[in-house]
């Protein structure tokens, strides 16, 4: 490696990168560099034998099901207390599992594995049936008979000298179903026909819908068809690809074309998970499997605003004062890399932030926190304190042979913390003590794909880098989709070890099944367009699918400039997603509501005031999250997943039971149409009235998105003194509604209790309470009835 300073090292890659000719010279160099590391660290493949299981010799029931043999291979297949079935071939069981929240779930005693015919098995469950062909082809069915899934017999190859071997799953699916998930994809939610990689990626530029893959990749698929939603989990972190084909279904006689889904993996058990039911029963059966969301403490529902190159304290005071003059909400502030010394990560510069406690202090007396970038890349300098620290602790990432593995991170020449060591954690874990001195109150977790600047020939650690994997040993081709979550694990444990108070605060870029225990993510360095603002939206809502239900994205894109009008527009989506957060690049500009002009400022603070106004209602989807995995943004399908116009809606979203958003994602539109669920909706401003099922066109002039109440929701908003109001949304005559309020448990871990209301007509009169053990009784805030001059 060269002896050039970090940061230079760091531009003139990137220099070299973006000039154009040296690229190639780069490429190659870097390429021959990756070949030569990984060529000495891995084996070679050399010639492989192909296998499938062959046919069915016996089986042998267990607890929750049993094991199928074949001749060559065999099928353990487990139902567990959720409802959730698990098969696992040659041999593979649950654990271990970097997705599963603690121990597998205890095995569903009345599943039993039964002959089925010629010569197949079947395991009869409460909610689903699995039968096993004589050949191994494993199909998913409803307790009524409806065939969701069809797995055919699995294909291995293995090196004929040995070693790992790759494997291909094919599996059919119905013709009606349409493909979610597979992480944080921008060319969602739904997924169409093509190839997904699962590799955790940082393109290295600012992504559009074109790219894929991106920074958080799951082997996680959600299929919603008209028979059921299932959600299928392939617990494997080595590099894959699925290569997805909707069906067709065919017109009067014509015949069906089977959806499908293909799934090829370099490596790593073949083995999964499968969960059968509505979306929120499959998203509850998979929170349970794989941890509930972490609560997010309040603050972290309002408004956040990072930026590059604060360059002082005073610039911070500056910015925040510019909110603070216009009367706009403001609830954290983060500090991106700027504000590091030379060393990088756990560090801060003295020079340009000498009283950073008395900054935060200043700061959190006017409810702002302050939010810090980490970085997992320690700068490979004696005398920077972590490294040293990391040094005695053996804490980094090392070759085959033993050597220390350098890549090129934000510091420059840097090592890489082996996150999959417990030891290592709880090392890295304690540093977090810094931060916190410092006045630091959240996380931001970046570059942890992990990137390293392209020295490797991609830009991560070479494959051959040896991992721990809680000391079972294995390299990166294992250790890479799953490198981020275990940073989050030993991030939240470390916050939970120094302040077991509070609620630990943090969002990863990069991630893998089961991130949500520990907090959540943000879309990373999305493209400044419209390409891009719609990318944005397609992130939460997959990974919101996939169990991660706090993401968002940099308002305004990260790299470039945007319109006012984009930039509006953007904001006004952020308002209502969980993550609220502008941000960009140093060469992008401000992001600052104020930098756009007059208008889009008064239009920007109307969305900042809304989203403060319904913090509430965020507090209690963000509890609600916790206990039932159900994301707070959800497909318009969410309840009526067998809706096929809903299902193909991808520009518009439910916040929860209670509302419907319909962000602007195109330029110069005033109005758009909205494809609406069944029942009456109210537009919140205008309080007009549409009748869904069906598409409607509604206002959406420069001030506002179209935002639409469901008639007969119970919404917790804040009132004017700070507490909490009930805004009520008439339902139609006859009817009734409802809904539910958990209140802020502050910052700590206190269980708030879940508030149940409903609203009806007596007569004239329409009548709201609150629903108890003991009956019905008045509502415990006041309520503020809407919708009432509707016809
Ligand atoms: O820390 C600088 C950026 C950050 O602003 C952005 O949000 C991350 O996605 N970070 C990427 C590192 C960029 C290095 C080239």
């Amino acid at each position: 490696m060269s002896s050039m300073s970090g940061r230079d090292l760091v531009r003139s890659i990137w220099a070299v990168g973006s000039a154009g000719a040296p690229q190639g010279l780069r490429t190659v160099r870097a390429a021959w560099r990756r070949r030569r590391t990984d060529a000495v660290g891995l084996p070679a493949r050399g010639a492989e034998r192909a296998r499938v299981p062959g046919p069915v010799q016996d089986a042998e029931p267990a607890p929750g099901g049993g094991v199928v043999r074949f001749s060559r291979s065999e099928l353990r297949i487990v139902v567990a207390v959720n409802g959730a079935v698990f098969w696992g071939w040659d041999g593979a069981g649950p654990e271990p599992s970097y997705a599963l929240a603690g121990r597998c779930p205890e095995p569903d005693p009345r599943a039993v594995l039964e002959p089925d015919k010629d010569g197949g098995w079947r395991v009869v469950a409460e909610r689903v049936t699995v039968m096993v062909s004589r050949h191994g082809a494993v199909e998913v069915r409803t307790p009524g008979g409806v065939t969701l899934r069809r797995d055919l017999p699995p294909r291995w190859w293995e090196p004929v000298g040995g070693g790992e071997a790759r494997w291909m799953q094919r599996t059919e699916v119905a013709a009606d179903a349409r493909f979610f998930g597979l992480g944080g994809r921008a060319c969602g939610p739904r997924l169409r026909d093509g190839t997904y990689r699962l590799w955790n990626t940082d393109p290295g530029r600012a992504f559009g819908p074109g790219d894929d893959p991106l920074y958080v990749t799951m082997p996680v698929q959600l299929v919603v068809a008209d028979a059921a939603t299932h959600l299928v989990f392939h617990d494997t972190s080595w590099d894959g690809t699925v290569t997805l084909r909707e069906g067709e279904e065919g017109a009067g006689s014509g015949h069906d074309r089977a959806g499908m889904s293909e799934l090829r993996m370099a490596g790593g058990p073949l083995r999964c998970w499968v969960m059968v039911g509505t979306p929120a029963r499959v998203l509850l059966a998979w929170a349970s499997l794989t941890g509930a969301p972490a609560l997010p403490p309040s603050w972290a529902l309002g408004h956040h605003h990072a930026r590059r190159g604060f360059g002082s304290e005073q610039e911070v005071r500056r910015i925040v004062a510019g909110y603070q003059e216009r009367g706009l909400p403001l609830d954290a502030v983060h500090l991106d890399i700027d504000h590091h010394d030379e060393h990088q990560v756990f560090t801060v510069d003295q020079e340009r932030f000498p009283k950073l406690p008395q900054l935060a202090e200043e700061l959190r007396r006017d409810g702002i926190r302050l939010v810090s970038i980490v970085n997992p890349a320690v700068k490979a300098a004696p005398g920077n304190a972590v490294h040293d620290s990391g040094t005695a602790e053996d804490a980094f990432v090392r070759d085959a042979s033993g050597r220390l593995v350098e890549g090129v991170g934000w510091p420059g020449e840097a090592v890489y913390p082996d996150f999959t060591h417990a030891r290592v954690r709880a090392w890295w874990g304690r540093l977090y003590q810094e931060r916190l001195t410092a006045g630091f109150a959240g996380f931001w977790h970046d570059m942890n794909e992990p990137t390293s600047f392209n020295a490797f020939g991609e830009s991560t650690l070479p494959r051959s880098a040896r991992h721990s994997l809680e000391g079972r040993g294995g390299d990166h081709r294992e250790a890479h989709n799953v490198y981020a979550l275990c940073m989050a694990q030993a991030g939240y444990e470390g916050l939970r070890e120094l302040v077991p108070g509070e609620r630990p605060f943090l969002f990863s870029r990069s991630g893998w099944a089961g991130i949500q225990r520990y907090g959540g993510t943000w879309s990373g360095d999305v493209a400044t367009g419209w390409p891009g603002l719609r990318a944005s939206l397609s992130l939460v809502m997959g990974l919101g699918l996939c169990g991660v239900p706090y993401s968002g994205p940099d308002v305004g894109g990260y790299d470039g400039h945007p319109s006012p009008e984009l930039y509006l527009r953007w904001f006004q989506l952020g308002a209502y997603l969980p993550l609220f957060r502008t941000h960009a690049s140093l060469r992008a500009g401000r992001r600052e509501p104020w930098e756009f002009g007059a208008e889009v400022l008064e239009h920007a603070r109307v969305a900042l005031v809304e989203r403060r106004r319904l913090l509430p209602y965020f507090m209690t989807l963000a509890q609600l999250a916790r206990r039932t995995g159900a994301p707070y943004v959800r497909p318009l399908w969410w309840s009526v997943p067998e809706d096929r116009a809903l299902r193909d809606c991808e520009d518009a979203f439910l916040l929860g039971d209670s509302l419907l958003v319909a962000p602007v994602l195109d330029p110069g539109s005033d109005r758009r149409a909205v494809q609406l669920p069944r029942g009456r909706w109210y537009d919140t401003t205008t309080e007009q009235v549409y009748e869904g099922p069906g598409q409607v066109l509604v206002d959406a002039p420069l001030s506002r998105i179209p935002v639409l109440a469901r008639a007969g929701a119970v919404i917790p908003v804040r009132a004017d003194d700070g507490g909490i109001e009930l805004e009520v949304w008439a339902p139609a005559r006859g009817r009734s509604g409802g809904g539910l309020v958990v209140e802020d448990a502050g910052d700590g871990w206190d269980e708030p209790e879940i508030e149940r209301y409903v609203a009806r007509w007596e007569g004239r009169k329409l009548v709201v309470q609150r629903e108890g053990e003991d009956g019905l009784s008045e509502p415990s805030h006041p309520v503020r009835l809407r919708g009432l001059g509707a016809r």
